[in-house]
């Protein structure tokens, strides 16, 4: 789907604004464009400030105080996020807030019918490899009242697609969520390697436990990289995208659609590792050695408005379950957690035996895009990915010290909050 572009944008610098605005607005619009859209947040409190001294322009500091994430998305398909640099170094520069951004604005802050309630929950798409801490992290996000699943789409990893078509479709059946579309994406990676799979999560990704067979019906034939890209264009600004798997449809939505970053609202993942110990390999984490080439493109062209949130490896371990939260978990007896107990059975009986901990990886990633306070402990940084080494092919890279220059494309969490995040966990299972 082809991004409209709106009439009132051009690529130019300067563009007209209409209707008349006061110059402070115009001051502090200008200064939101000039600083860019990553420092949006900070700007539109200076922007109300502004307003504020605008009695007679009411209506539109009500507009430029809900036009922000339209502002960003303007910001975006005019190409003003190439021009940022260049705009610096220019003296003025003006925005108009578009008839055709209004409208939709109008009627959602004065209506309060159901329809316009679900249009604003938030809007999510998980992308995924249904393993069991997959499965735990889906429910987490389904079990959120105020997010609507756009969509479900399937990548290749712990399991083949074919499995996954299964293991979702089962999983949306107990969850009773079987009106979210799944589409299936690539598999194998960027490269062409099918053989991605270890078996850690049973060969059908699920602990090899079901063969009842299930409706499929929820499952489209769209592909998931179209998908993507459609579902981010239809709701330009509003879309947080939450990766859990391989990042190849990602990496292929991105060749689709270069802007696919700047039109999110924001991105959180599961990937990578900051201490250079791996889990796939000596030195890389799963989900990045899968398809290290995908993972470098996201990493580098997803260029999103705010720095991707992940959570790498190390900081998942920190958060795996002691034994007697597991047990209180599977006392829940609902549905879900029955499910789960199911799949996990394989996996933890060979924990307990090694003495480890039960495993939570992807729900990190979901924990933080549902509350912001379950990170504990973060930093931002320039994150990219090892493509060369003869050891450390899809190793994560940080630039800790900024010896490669350039802004921070990543949050890393370090921590999250266990006592927070476990209660994330018990209420999304109950
Ligand atoms: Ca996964």
């Amino acid at each position: 789907m082809a991004i409209d572009r709106p009439s009132t944008f051009t690529s130019n610098v300067k563009i007209k604004t209409a209707p008349p605005l006061e110059k402070s607005v115009l001051r502090a619009c200008s200064l939101m464009i000039k600083m860019g859209v990553r420092f949006a947040n900070q700007l539109s409190g200076m922007l109300r400030r502004h307003l504020r001294k605008a009695p007679r322009h009411t209506k539109q500091m009500a507009y430029f105080t809900l036009m922000r994430p339209r502002l960003e998305y303007a910001a975006a398909v005019s190409g003003l996020h190439q021009q940022l640099a260049k705009m610096f170094k220019t003296k003025q520069h003006f925005i108009a807030i578009p008839p055709e951004y209004l409208h939709p604005l109008q009627r959602r802050s004065r209506t309060t019918n159901s329809v316009d309630r679900a249009d604003m929950k938030r809007k999510v798409i998980i992308d995924t490899d249904p393993g069991t801490d997959d499965a735990r992290a889906i429910i987490m996000a389904l079990a959120q009242p105020d997010w609507e699943i756009l969509a479900i789409t399937l990548v290749a990893g712990n399991c083949k697609i074919k499995h996954q078509v299964d293991n979702i479709a089962r999983l949306l059946h107990i969850c009773e969520r079987t009106e979210i579309p799944v589409y299936k994406g690539s598999e194998c990676s960027l490269l062409g390697n099918h053989d991605l799979q270890t078996g850690y999560h049973g060969v059908d990704g699920f602990g090899d436990v079901f063969t009842y067979d299930v409706d499929k019906s929820m499952v489209k034939e769209e592909n998931a990289a179209i998908a993507i890209n459609d579902l981010v264009q239809k709701y330009p600004g509003e879309v947080t995208l939450i990766t859990i798997g391989p990042l190849t449809n990602v990496a292929m939505a991105i060749r689709l659609n270069p802007s696919l970053g700047s039109q999110l609202k924001d991105c959180f993942m599961m990937g990578g590792n900051i201490h250079g110990r791996g889990n796939r390999t000596t030195s890389a984490e799963f989900n990045f050695a899968c398809d290290p080439e995908s993972a470098y493109i996201v990493l580098n062209e997803l260029k999103t408005t705010s720095p991707i949130t992940i959570a790498p490896l190390e900081s998942c371990r920190i958060s795996h379950l002691n034994w007697d939260v597991y047990e209180r978990l599977n006392k829940i007896g609902s549905k879900k957690n029955n499910f789960t107990q199911q799949i996990d059975a394989y996996t933890a009986g060979e924990r307990r035996k090694a003495g480890e901990r039960m495993i939570v990886y992807d729900e990190c990633a979901v924990a933080a895009a549902i509350d912001v306070s379950t990170v504990e402990d973060s930093f931002e940084a320039y994150v990219t990915i090892e493509l060369t080494g003869q050891y450390t092919r899809g190793q994560c890279i940080v630039d800790y010290d900024k010896m490669l220059e350039k802004p921070p494309n990543c949050k890393v969490i370090v921590k999250m909050n266990q006592e927070k995040f476990e209660e994330l966990i018990f209420q999304s299972l109950k």
